[in-house]
């Protein structure tokens, strides 16, 4: 095996200081009730059920395409989406399986789309790294690291000129942030106050390279100080930390107050995508973490212990969730594949071709 870009020991580290700097007791904020609190469980359930799945389906190719999983990320899109209100809007990644859930996306359009089929999100032409659901508030996954965050700022331009009340949260990893159209968006949002959100899923890694490798700062909330806007690192594997954040920055924003950098820090104890093999570490050094940090245990044992829940009541939630996935998958493989004569339909918008013409 080649030389692992990471240690037993520097993991073993990393987790430690996590657990004393980042890592934060999971407590549902007062306006969270008991069924909110489930809810949040329920969708992180689906989210972990979905992308396990993901992985077995690509494999045995029912799944066409990549996909990069949302597993261990749970707590970050879930807890993100919880302080949205109708109207709102997100963008979203390449890993954007968890965003679409979170804001109430449905399994079985989602897994009909990885499968190529007619009925998907984009009638089975897009695959996982296209799929938007706009009546959602879900403005689109992305194949282009940092693509998403001009259409985020376009979005929350779009509220201040409207004078509408909505808020927009572009969602993005630490890779993300060394795109030069990270600093340009942020700067504009910066300057004009729009209500936007920069929400970094810092999972410390971008494919093979380890966050510190790539920025001498490995906390990138500090980064907001060059923006003159608040910047704040919270624990990724907790959905009350990551929705308290978002809460409080979509009130400012509202305000007409501006952005916000919340930096949610977890860590990608999972390959980058369905076919990674992670050469490029010893990937034994990922079982401490998903082991200590798995955000569905540390939810489960919460709900149990703080009494919101018995065990089967929350185990029953979970189930609930796992049959709602089965049941997409199928749906999924029993769908029809997209007909060959549409195969140049909906390339262009319906303005497009009503404007230009012609049979696309
Ligand atoms: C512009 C661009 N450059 C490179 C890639 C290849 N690529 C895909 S994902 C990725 C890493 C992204 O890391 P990060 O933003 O931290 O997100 P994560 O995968 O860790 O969630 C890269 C470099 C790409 N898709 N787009
Ligand atoms: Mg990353």
């Amino acid at each position: 095996m080649p030389i692992s870009a990471i240690s037993m020991d520097e993991s073993l580290a990393k987790l430690e200081e996590f657990k004393r700097d980042v890592m934060q007791e999971l407590k549902a904020p007062p306006e969270l009730a008991v069924e909110d609190q489930l809810e949040i469980y329920r969708k992180m359930a689906l989210i972990r059920e979905f992308d396990t799945n993901v992985k077995d389906l690509w494999k045995q190719n029912f799944i066409y395409g990549l996909a990069h999983a949302y597993l261990g990320a749970e707590a970050v899109a879930v807890g993100a989406c919880t302080a949205l209100k109708k109207g709102d809007y997100i963008t979203s990644t390449h890993r954007g399986h968890g965003h679409v859930i979170a804001m109430g996306g449905d399994v079985k359009k989602m897994m009909s789309e990885l499968m190529g089929k007619a009925d998907g999100y984009c009638k089975g032409k897009g695959g996982s790294m296209h799929i938007a659901s706009v009546d959602d508030g879900m403005l689109g996954a992305t194949g282009i690291v940092g693509s998403g965050m001009p259409i985020a700022v376009g979005s929350a331009l779009s509220a201040q000129v409207l004078k509408k009340d909505y808020v927009t949260i572009c969602f993005h990893g630490d890779g993300g942030t060394n795109q030069g159209i990270w600093h340009e968006s942020l700067n504009m949002a910066s300057v004009w106050n729009l209500p936007v959100i920069f929400l970094c899923e810092n999972n410390q890694w971008a494919i093979s390279l380890p966050y510190e490798k790539a920025s001498k700062n490995p906390i990138v909330a500090d980064r907001a100080i060059g923006y003159g806007i608040p910047g704040v690192t919270v624990d990724g594997f907790n959905p009350f930390a990551v929705y308290s954040a978002v809460r409080d920055a979509a009130a400012r924003a509202r305000k007409g107050e501006g952005p916000t950098l919340i930096e949610a820090r977890y860590y990608r104890y999972i390959g980058h995508f369905v076919a990674d093999d992670e050469r490029y570490r010893d990937t034994t050094t990922n079982n401490p973490w998903a082991e200590q940090m798995d955000p569905l245990k540390r939810m489960r044992e919460y709900l149990v212990k703080s009494g919101i829940a018995d065990e089967s009541k929350v185990d029953a939630v979970y189930s609930s969730a796992a049959k709602e996935v089965q049941e997409a998958i199928e749906h999924a493989k029993a769908a029809p594949e997209p007909s060959p004569d549409t195969l140049y339909n909906d390339i262009y918008s319906p303005e497009f071709t009503q404007k230009f013409g012609g049979d696309l």
